[in-house]
Order: structure tokens, then C-alpha cells, then sequence
């Protein structure tokens, strides 16, 4: 990318519609809407900022490798990525939701995760949940998945689930409940160490603009 330029990777949705605000704070508006072109570089109103359309757990690596200077990524994606090479200066406080463990209703789950026990987990969060069962003292066989999480208690592939609530729709729906919240999650400013170091005071400036952003949302 041209080092004159500032690129910020972001994710579309809720990570997207919820760091706008905060761009415009810096006086940066995104002149297209991603919903309705399928480009995946955006220009701005100024010459000098385009933001990058990657999935959301692409954005630490984009960034970690330069493929963009900054990105807005969950603390969920950043702990599972491992975030090295990345400078993480600021908590944006925003598209938040918390990590929990869920179970079938009828699961005696205080029971069964016992220290010295042994449970089988399914997640998209393998590190997460991983460290979790560890702290706890509970042997854990993790079952890597990429989606539908939902259905591996249903269907007896594992006795827990290791994802993201927010409204808690989704568990209920399924008839699931929420037996035990592992952390909260929000999204993170992520800076590649390179352009920390060679456009210092376009990314400072960001950084800056960004806390004040944030914080003043989070006191309203
Ligand atoms: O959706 P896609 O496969 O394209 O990618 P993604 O899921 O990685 O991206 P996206 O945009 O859905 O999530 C980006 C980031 O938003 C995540 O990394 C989280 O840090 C954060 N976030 C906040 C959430 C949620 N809230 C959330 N509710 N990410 C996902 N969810 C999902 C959750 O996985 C579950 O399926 O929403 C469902 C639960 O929601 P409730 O409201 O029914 O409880
Ligand atoms: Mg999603």
C-alpha cells in the first residue's frame, strides 16, 4: 500500500456499521456502502484513508502483515489469532457481546465440569475455550467448528458449546442455556508495528481521535 495512504481493515456488519462513527469523528466519511457494492476497497472524502473489506477473522493478519496499516477486530478473533505483531493501543467499546459456555437445558453442567473431569466441547474458539477448561482444571476434548454451533449438543457431537452470546435469541432458539460466561468481548484498534514507526503521526492522530470517540460514547 502506498505509505502516504492510510488503510484500515474492517469487517462488514456490525464492525463496520459501528466504526463509522468513530470515522467521523476524524472527519472521515466512507463514500461507498459496502451492502451495496461488491468492491472491496472503499475510498473516503479524504485522498489519504481507504478502508479494506476483509472477514473479520482475516483482519489481524492483514494488519499483522501490512496488508493494511490499521484494523478493528473482536477480542474473541484477536485471542485466537494470537495477536503477534500487533500493537493494541485501544478497547473501541464497541460491537460487544461476551464468550459463555452453553449446554442443553437439561445438562448438569456444575456436575460434569468437575476438576479432574473430562467434558467434549465444540467451538469456533478453540484457544478461548482451551484456556478456559485449563484454568478450571477440567480435561477438555475441543471439537473445531466453523459454524451452527448450536447443533453439536443437540445432535450428541459435544456436551458444550464455547461461543458468542448477545441477546441470547440464538441459545434459546435451539433450547440451549447459558451455563457460565468465560469473558466479555468488545472490538480493538489493532496497528501494524510498521506504520506505527514510518506514518506515526497519521496513525497517532487515528489513535487519538478514536479514544476520545469511544470514550465519550461510553460516558452518555
Ligand atoms: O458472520 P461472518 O461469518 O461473516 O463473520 P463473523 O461472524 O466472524 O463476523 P461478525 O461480523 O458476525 O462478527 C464480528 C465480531 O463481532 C465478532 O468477532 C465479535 O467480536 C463481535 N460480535 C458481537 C459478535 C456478536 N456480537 C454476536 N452476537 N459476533 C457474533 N455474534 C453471533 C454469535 O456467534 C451467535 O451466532 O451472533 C449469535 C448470537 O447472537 P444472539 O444475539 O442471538 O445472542
Ligand atoms: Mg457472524
Amino acid at each position: 500500500m502506498m505509505s502516504d495512504t492510510i488503510t484500515l481493515a474492517l469487517s462488514k456488519g456490525r464492525i463496520f456499521d459501528e466504526t463509522l462513527p468513530l470515522l467521523q469523528a476524524a472527519g472521515i466519511e466512507v463514500t461507498e456502502d459496502p451492502e451495496k457494492s461488491r468492491k472491496l476497497i472503499l475510498s473516503t472524502n479524504q485522498p489519504g484513508v481507504k478502508v479494506v473489506l476483509v472477514r473479520a477473522t482475516d483482519v489481524p493478519t492483514y494488519v499483522q502483515y501490512g496488508g493494511a496499516d490499521m484494523g478493528v477486530a473482536g477480542k474473541d478473533v484477536l485471542l485466537e489469532h494470537g495477536g503477534e505483531g500487533l500493537y493494541q493501543p485501544l478497547d473501541l467499546n464497541i460491537a460487544r457481546c461476551r464468550m459463555s459456555v452453553a449446554t442443553q437445558a437439561g445438562f448438569d453442567y456444575a456436575g460434569k465440569a468437575q476438576q479432574g473431569a473430562r467434558i467434549r466441547v465444540a467451538t469456533k474458539y478453540p484457544a478461548i475455550a482451551r484456556e478456559h477448561f485449563a484454568h478450571k482444571g477440567v480435561h477438555v476434548d475441543i471439537i473445531k467448528l466453523y459454524g451452527s454451533m448450536e447443533l453439536a449438543p443437540l445432535t450428541g457431537l459435544a456436551d458444550a458449546i464455547v461461543d458468542l452470546v448477545s441477546t441470547g435469541n440464538t441459545l434459546r432458539a435451539n433450547h440451549l442455556v447459558e451455563v457460565e460466561k468465560v469473558m466479555d468481548i468488545s472490538s480493538r484498534l489493532v496497528v501494524n508495528q510498521a506504520a506505527l514507526k514510518l506514518k506515526t503521526e497519521k496513525v497517532r492522530h487515528l489513535i487519538d481521535t478514536f479514544a476520545k470517540a469511544s470514550s465519550q460514547e461510553e460516558n452518555e
